[in-house]
């Protein structure tokens, strides 16, 4: 009988070995650090056997395949030892890819992917299809393609699931844009990284649909070099429009929207849906939490929660859609943030910034010299009082970080619940 050994029992490798097993493999858990106790039930349940704490050398090195859970990186020794020997080492997707016909609307890109992914599914739900939501935004695929029996997928991918698939094939495959991000599993080559997002192409065929931002510089000098077998839909500012409804008409503010938008739209386009469903759906889906989400007006200031924007280009999008004078809490834990992208947006809409952080000496550096109204905070309570005191009637508090939550929250789910309950109280 084959041998599947997945690596680690999160929610992709757990939701892989419980296919396995379905399909009567042997299959064997390993999980270096704990499994915590849903996941534990949920492979006890099944039969499944599984290892925590360790990873047992004898007992994973005589595998037939490796399923690999995306946080594990490539570098990691016992990885490199399988690949050495020459065991195959795939994704969740991947595997859960060879054991359904569903269509797969695949969605990746450094920003926007849950935003567009749920857009997307929206639209099909509404549509009356029967479609699953899988992949980066938290749901394994394996696991839903184990139990339930849909007949599309909108997943989003991320680069690490990317990495390893190989025989996948997305049926419409959906690239957002790609700035730098996650460069330390990257050999800090920018390159390897954009040749990650590509690998959503891999396979496509003329009856496939590739859709892409044609005004994002790496994809377009991409573009250029590459022969892509699928039909190519581009989309963006300087292409034809295909929104069914104006810009003001969306539900989803800021021109990053209006991108994610468009993607959408092409997508729903080439599965035939009828143009009232996905105009319907547009005016209606409300986005994502965290992400530019409304929170409350309090006398006559909106407040805005985009805790998502962990990295500076996700800032700017935000300042980008301000449609009044703006607030700006920002700060957190600094991946090596370059804050000159943001230095005219920063300029012509905000006339205060509110750092929030353990380290704020990187902002005060760079933004110091602006000559605007600065509140330096350690902490959320502060922040939120010198936001609402600096806010005069009309203006936009925007909490958009640039940076990511782990010096004063346990992530950015937290920084932003924390952040809405403390206006709320105000
Ligand atoms: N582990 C090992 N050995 C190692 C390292 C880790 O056994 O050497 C174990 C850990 O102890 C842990 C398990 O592996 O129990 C976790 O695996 P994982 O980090 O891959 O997490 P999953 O729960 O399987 O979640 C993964 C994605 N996580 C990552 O890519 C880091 C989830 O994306 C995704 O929702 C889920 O699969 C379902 O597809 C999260 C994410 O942070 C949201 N993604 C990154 C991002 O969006 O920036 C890419
Ligand atoms: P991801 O899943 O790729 O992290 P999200 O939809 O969660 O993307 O959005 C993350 C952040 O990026 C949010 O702050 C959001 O406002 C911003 N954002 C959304 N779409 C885009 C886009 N197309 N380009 C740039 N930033 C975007």
């Amino acid at each position: 009988m084959k041998r599947i050994v997945v690596l680690g029992a999160g929610e992709s490798g757990s939701g892989a070995a419980i296919l396995a097993k379905e399909k009567g493999f042997d299959v064997f858990v390993s999980d270096c650090g704990t499994i915590s106790e849903p996941y534990r039930a949920l492979l006890n349940q099944n039969g499944v056997k599984w290892e925590d704490g360790k990873h047992t050398e004898e007992l994973i090195l005589n595998a037939d395949e490796v399923v690999k859970s995306p946080g594990i990186p490539l570098t990691a020794p016992l990885i490199q030892k399988l690949q050495a020997q020459g065991t195959p080492i795939i994704s969740e997707i991947e595997f859960a890819a060879r054991y359904t016909h569903a269509k797969m609307i695949c969605i990746t890109g450094s920003n926007g992917k849950t935003t567009t992914t749920s857009l997307i599914y929206y639209i099909l739900r509404h549509a009356g299809l029967n479609v699953g939501l899988a992949g980066n935004i938290g749901n394994s695929l394996a696991l839903q393609v184990a139990h339930e029996d849909h007949d599309y997928y909108v997943i989003e991918l991320s680069s690490f699931q990317l990495d390893n698939m190989y025989d996948f094939k997305a049926d419409i495959a959906i690239l957002l844009n790609i700035t730098p991000d996650h460069l330390d599993r990257y050999d800090y080559k920018f390159q390897n990284y954009v040749d990650a997002k590509f690998r959503i192409t891999r396979n496509q065929t003329a009856d496939d649909a590739f859709i892409y931002w044609a005004e994002d510089p790496v994809i377009d000098r991409e573009m250029k070099k590459l022969q892509l077998g699928a039909k190519l839909y581009p989309y963006g500012f300087s292409q034809p429009n295909p929104l069914p409804v104006s810009e003001e008409e969306l539900a989803l503010k800021g021109r990053h929207n209006v991108l994610n938008s468009m993607a959408a739209t092409i997508a729903a386009n080439v599965l035939n849906i009828k143009k009232d469903v996905i105009r319907e759906s547009l005016m209606r889906f409300q986005g994502v939490e965290h992400r530019l989400q409304y929170v409350a007006t309090i006398r006559g200031v909106r407040w805005i929660n985009d805790s998502k924007a962990t990295n500076v280009n996700s800032c700017w999008y935000a300042l980008e859609s301000m449609k009044t004078p703006t607030v700006l809490i920002l700060g957190g834990k600094d991946k090596g943030n370059d804050y000159s992208e943001i230095d005219e947006l920063v300029k012509e809409k905000c006339h205060t910034l509110v750092f929030m952080g353990l380290h704020n000496e990187k902002l005060r550096e760079h933004f110091g010299g602006f000559g605007l109204n600065i509140i330096d905070t350690d902490n959320l309570h502060d922040a939120v009082m010198g936001a609402y005191n600096a806010a005069k009637d009309g203006d936009t508090v925007l909490l958009s970080p640039c940076c990511a939550s782990f010096d004063l929250f346990k992530s950015y789910e937290d920084r932003g619940e924390q952040f809405m309950q403390a206006v709320r109280a105000l």
